[in-house]
């Protein structure tokens, strides 16, 4: 059954940027989302494309044009497909995953710098809270300025860009203190989902127990029409949940 977003999840949506569907996937699906996980990081489980890791590599596994099994039916489970499209506006195509062990500490971005127009399906595989690194979003920053990638460089009459001579980093930080508005911590339990806007100033947040797992994975999604291809040097794959892989075309 898909993922129901209620008249008041979508107004929340709307103003704040983000919302959360309660036990969006069971418990058991996310321990054994889990229990893959683990078994592919230790190599007990081994799929073409993913070497085994060091023991205490626990860094965020990104994936983006060669999908494991399991990850590839997250992607594309049915039941995000009719949210997923009525946040978008359309049909959905996953364009990248990132599978989370730990809390990623991860400095104050924007996932449409990366990938303009996208939205977010974070889910929680287990209870995520301050102690082993909450994802902190900045309430309603969607309606407030894009960083673009232009916008770090010399416009096409040579003058510097808005951004120009920033870190990214530093960028995202000022833009936050900008807004002047709320930044929240996401507790979550195990099996939630929190869909959020590519637009949104969002980070990992502090991590009070750096030997706690924060087992969590995200979707990242774009509009079907949404071309040309956002990322300036990655593949061009795009996977659907009709079950087809697309690829952009190279104008
Ligand atoms: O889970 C985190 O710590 C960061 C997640 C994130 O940045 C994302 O899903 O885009
Ligand atoms: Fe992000």
């Amino acid at each position: 059954m898909a993922l129901a977003l209620t008249e008041y999840q979508l107004a929340e949506y709307d103003r704040d940027g983000f919302t959360i569907v309660k036990d969006g996937f069971a418990q058991q699906e996310c321990d054994r989302f889990v229990e893959y996980m683990m078994d592919l990081q230790a190599g007990r489980t081994t799929v073409e494309g993913y070497a085994p890791r060091a023991a205490d590599d626990w860094s965020r596994l990104i994936t983006r044009n060669c999908h494991h099994p399991m990850g590839l039916s997250w992607m594309i489970d049915p039941r995000l497909r009719k949210p997923l499209s009525t946040l978008l506006g359309e049909e959905p195509d996953g364009v990248q995953s990132m599978y989370f062990y730990k809390g990623s500490e991860q400095r104050r971005h924007q996932d449409a710098y990366h990938l303009p127009g996208c939205v977010s399906a974070w889910v929680a595989l287990q209870d995520v809270g301050e102690w082993n690194g909450s994802l902190r979003i900045q309430v309603g920053s969607q309606k407030r300025p894009v960083l673009e990638k232009s916008h770090f460089r010399p416009d096409p009459d040579g003058d510097p860009g808005p951004w120009q001579g920033w870190s990214h980093d530093d960028a995202f930080d000022e833009l936050f203190e900008r807004n002047q508005l709320p930044e929240v911590a996401i507790e979550a339990t195990k099996g939630d989902v929190v869909f959020f806007d590519g637009r949104l100033i969002h980070r990992g947040g502090p991590i009070l127990d750096h030997d706690a797992f924060r087992h969590s994975w995200a979707g990242h999604y774009i509009p079907r029409s949404f071309d040309p291809w956002p990322y300036e040097d990655n593949p061009r794959l795009r996977v659907s949940f009709d079950g087809v892989c697309r690829f952009t075309p190279t104008s």
